[in-house]
């Protein structure tokens, strides 16, 4: 087994094992460089969905697709990210192919599943990158003055119109985590952040400008450009990612873990309220003007 870093900004990609031939203890070994090092590549993989779904609840339980056009036919807790269409012309999963907003998964449910696979199918021949950038607050350099505002504060989210797979509820997550295994203090904060509790309008969208300003920054952003066989793991609750706009086919298989709470920060969410029926589309609190 090979371990090489990925880049200089974060991750390490990992060759010449076979996942499904690991042992539980290789397993285990492997989850803690997910949780040292937010996202790991494993090289060449070759799974069909019942074995990428034997595998992955070997990690945990598994969550559904938050959207219903991705599920897998034979295994639904597997969804598919893809344009291309079946046999009868129907899509096989949800086709988006534009840019998308820097997030973090299932920040809109209770209990976010936040370990997360990307499995690699069909690469984009052009564009298609999957990119990820770290929110730990050291790193980021993030002033302890910030740090301990989100030490106090939870952060809302709610989940997008097109989420149809999901409760239709509004939640609070803390808005900083802190890593059981390492001790890694890292903002629970990303574009789909709403507001934070205990805060006027006003001082969350300071707040939340404050830390996507020093958060998203290119030099902090590794695109993996995807091929066949990758099979990414990455923890949501140290990194945001973001799917890059792309040109023909492209197929990933993604599944949500239930993350074991040993190693990883898992956050407590907590039910703000419920949503009314027939809402229009979840607005993204405005802080663009001051991204870089
Ligand atoms: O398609 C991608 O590159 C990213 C997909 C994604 O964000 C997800 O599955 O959570
Ligand atoms: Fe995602």
């Amino acid at each position: 087994m090979k371990v090489e870093p990925l880049s200089d900004a974060l991750g390490v990609q990992v060759s010449g094992v076979a996942l499904q031939d690991c042992s539980s203890g290789e397993l285990t070994d492997l989850l803690r460089l997910v949780e040292q090092a937010g996202l790991v590549v494993f090289r060449r993989q070759s799974l069909d969905d019942r074995e990428m779904h034997s595998l992955a609840r070997r990690i945990g339980p598994l969550e559904e697709s938050s959207r219903k056009v991705c599920l897998s036919p034979d295994f639904p807790q597997i969804s598919y990210l893809s344009n291309l269409r079946d046999e009868s012309g129907d899509p096989i999963g949800f086709a988006g192919a534009d840019t998308d907003y820097w997030h973090s998964d299932q920040q809109h449910r209770e209990n976010p599943a936040t370990l997360a696979v990307l499995y690699c199918v069909v690469p984009a021949v052009s564009g298609g990158a999957t990119s990820f950038l770290p929110t730990e607050v050291g790193a980021m350099g993030l002033d302890e003055r910030t740090v301990a505002e989100l030490a106090a504060r939870r952060a809302v989210y709610e989940p997008a119109f097109n989420h149809d797979n999901a409760p239709q509820i509004r939640v609070s997550h803390p808005a900083l985590l802190v890593s059981p295994a390492s001790g890694k203090r890292c903002a629970y904060v990303s574009d789909n952040t709403l507001e934070f509790t205990g805060l006027d309008a006003e001082q969350s969208r300071q707040l939340k400008a404050t830390v996507v300003h020093r958060m998203i920054r290119p030099s902090r952003v590794y695109s993996h450009r995807w091929a066949t066989g990758d099979f990414a793991l990455y923890d949501n609750a140290q990194l945001l990612h973001r799917r890059e706009e792309f040109r023909g086919r492209r197929w990933l298989k993604a599944t949500k873990i239930f993350a074991p709470k040993d190693i990883f920060a898992v956050p407590a969410g907590e039910v703000v309220t419920g949503l009314p029926a027939g809402r229009s589309a979840s607005r993204v609190m405005e802080v663009s003007g001051d991204v870089s």
